[in-house]
């Protein structure tokens, strides 16, 4: 009975997705190709200190989406995904089990960005905001590790002189090494950021989009000291020897199911019920004693 309890106890622990939530999307990327009815490329071509390449995004054959980062004639090439025009949600509990990579110079995001951003500068629920879940690194100057944190950033209002932004950065031991759970639930009044099902940062009163929104994940390369450090001198390697990755097992999307009628109905008949007793009740009270 105590194992049971016990196993009870860690499956509760390790659910994380909220009740009244119901799967609406996912990728569990088991395929052998990018599903184009789920996700397209994201800016093809230069990006900051690389080179966006389609093929540098691929199912792995074992169930889990890679993107890879590598050197080519002193050029980097990396990739990055979205689901514009495909899947872009307004609300809800969002969540990807990815294992980064911890090589300097790069990179990589588990993303929502609105089709809208900015399009109303002091009006972040009408235009949408950048939301980034996670976006991993392991330098942002000399002797700053950022390896084993999780940092999340609400972007509004443009990205020029009206730009701002809120910001979490939490360390979490052994986020650099292996797969872990990132999630983002996304609610008409708040954000609430998660790491392995641990609510790591609830914002007040954040600047809350209220227009559809689209997924992204995404590797980049910024050869820049103060952001993600300098790209190793030689570069991360071809593309057969490097090994700088982004992996994820999968992404998947819930959001708050309506209450199903026949439950709705059971609730209004039980209160009726109630109604019913407690006047009984008070009538029995109002009656004169014997
Ligand atoms: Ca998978």
């Amino acid at each position: 009975m105590a194992a049971l309890v016990a196993a009870l106890g860690t499956a509760t622990a390790a659910r994380s997705v909220p009740a009244g939530y119901g799967l609406v999307w996912a990728d569990e990327f088991a395929g052998q190709t990018l599903d184009a009815a789920r996700w397209r490329h994201h800016q093809l071509g230069p990006r900051r200190d690389a080179v966006n390449l389609a093929e540098a995004v691929r199912l792995d054959g074992a169930g889990n989406l890679v993107i890879d980062t590598w050197t080519e004639n002193g050029v980097h090439h990396t990739g990055m995904i979205d689901t514009k025009d495909r899947f872009e949600p307004t609300y809800g509990w969002f969540e990807a089990r990815i294992e980064f990579d911890s090589s300097p110079g790069m990179w990589s995001a588990f993303w929502l960005q609105s089709p809208t951003y900015g399009s109303v500068i002091g009006d972040p629920g009408a235009s949408g905001v950048e939301i980034d879940v996670q976006e991993h690194r392991i330098e942002c100057a000399p002797g700053c590790d950022l390896a084993d944190f999780m940092t999340s950033t609400v972007h509004w209002d443009g990205y020029g002189a009206q730009h701002k932004q809120i910001s979490s950065g939490r360390a979490v031991p052994g986020l650099a090494g292996g797969f872990h759970v990132y999630a983002f639930e996304w609610t008409p009044t708040a954000y609430r950021f998660y790491i392995d099902g641990e609510l790591l940062w609830e914002p007040e009163n954040p600047p809350v989009s209220h227009v559809p929104e689209y997924l992204l994940l995404s590797s980049e390369v910024e050869d820049v000291l103060l952001w993600a450090g300098f790209a190793p001198p030689g570069g991360y390697g071809t593309r057969e020897t490097s090994t700088t990755r982004m992996v994820v097992d999968y992404v998947r999307a819930y959001q708050a199911v309506p209450e199903p009628a026949s439950a709705a109905l059971l609730g209004a008949g039980l209160a009726w019920l109630a109604r019913r007793g407690r006047l009984a009740r008070r009538s029995s009270l109002c009656e004169p004693s014997a």
